[in-house]
C-alpha cells in the first residue's frame, strides 16, 4: 500500500494514525502541496478532487477521503476495532465521528482559509468577518467538548475509536496552524488530549511539530 501524504495536513494524519493503530506497513509518498503537486494532472488521475490523503492499493486501485480509507482498512484488517463491534456501537461511533466532522472541522476550515497562512498563498478571497465568527464557534465548541469530557473518557465513550482520531487531528491542526488553541481552563478537554496524545500512534511521527 502507498499513502499519498502531506505531513503538515490534518486529513492524511488521520489515516497515518489509523494505519499505526492497525500496525500496518505502507509506503509514504509526499505530495508537495506548497508546490501545487496535489493539482497536477498526474495526481488528479488518482483523486479528481485534488486532495490528500489518497491510498493506492497493491493492485493499483485508489481510494480517497480519509474516513473512507479508514473504513476500507478496518474491513481488511478488523483488529484492533476502531469503528464499532455491534450494531449499537457501530451507530454510536458513527454518530460521534460525524458530529466531530460536521460540527467542528468546517468551522476550523473557515478560520484556516481566512487566516494568515492561506492569505499569504493568495488563493482564496479573504473574508475576515467569516473568521471572526468561526473563531468564536470553535472556542464555543471547545467549551462544549470540555463539558462532554467531564462524563466521557473518549469521544465515543469508554474506548479509543475513529472519533478520537477525527477530533485529535482537528484540534492539533487548529492549535498549531490556525491559532485556535483550547483555553487552559478546559481541563477535561486537555485531560482527553493528553490521554490520546500518549498513544504510540498519535506520537511525534504523526503529530504536528509545534
Ligand atoms: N474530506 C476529505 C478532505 C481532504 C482535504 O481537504 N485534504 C486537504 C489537506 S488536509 C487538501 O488536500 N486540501 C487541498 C484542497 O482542498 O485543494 C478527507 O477527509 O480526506
Amino acid at each position: 500500500m502507498k499513502l499519498y501524504d502531506y505531513s503538515a495536513a490534518p486529513n492524511p494524519r488521520k489515516v497515518r494514525i489509523f494505519l499505526a493503530e492497525k500496525g500496518l506497513d505502507y509506503d509514504l509518498v509526499q505530495v508537495d502541496m506548497a508546490k501545487g503537486e496535489h493539482k497536477s494532472p498526474e495526481f488528479l488521475k488518482k483523486n479528481p478532487s485534488g486532495k490528500v490523503p489518497v491510498l493506492e492499493l497493491d493492485d493499483g486501485r485508489f481510494l480517497s477521503e480519509s474516513i473512507a480509507i479508514c473504513r476500507y482498512l478496518e474491513a481488511v484488517y478488523p483488529e484492533p476495532n476502531l469503528f464499532g463491534k455491534d450494531a449499537y456501537e457501530l451507530g454510536h461511533i458513527e454518530m460521534r465521528n460525524r458530529v466531530m466532522e460536521t460540527e467542528l472541522w468546517p468551522q476550523i476550515g473557515v478560520s484556516w482559509v481566512n487566516g494568515p497562512i492561506v492569505a499569504k498563498m493568495g488563493i482564496y478571497k479573504q473574508i475576515p468577518e467569516a473568521k471572526e465568527v468561526s473563531d468564536v464557534n470553535v472556542n464555543n465548541y471547545y467549551e462544549r467538548l470540555d463539558k462532554e469530557f467531564a462524563h466521557s473518557e473518549y469521544v465515543a465513550g469508554v474506548r479509543f475509536t475513529i472519533a478520537d482520531i477525527t477530533l485529535i487531528t482537528a484540534i492539533d491542526f487548529a492549535r498549531t496552524s490556525v491559532g485556535l488553541k483550547p483555553d487552559e481552563s478546559l481541563t477535561n478537554l486537555w485531560r482527553w488530549h493528553a490521554l490520546v496524545s500518549s498513544r504510540d500512534s498519535v506520537d511525534e511521527i504523526t503529530a504536528p511539530k509545534k
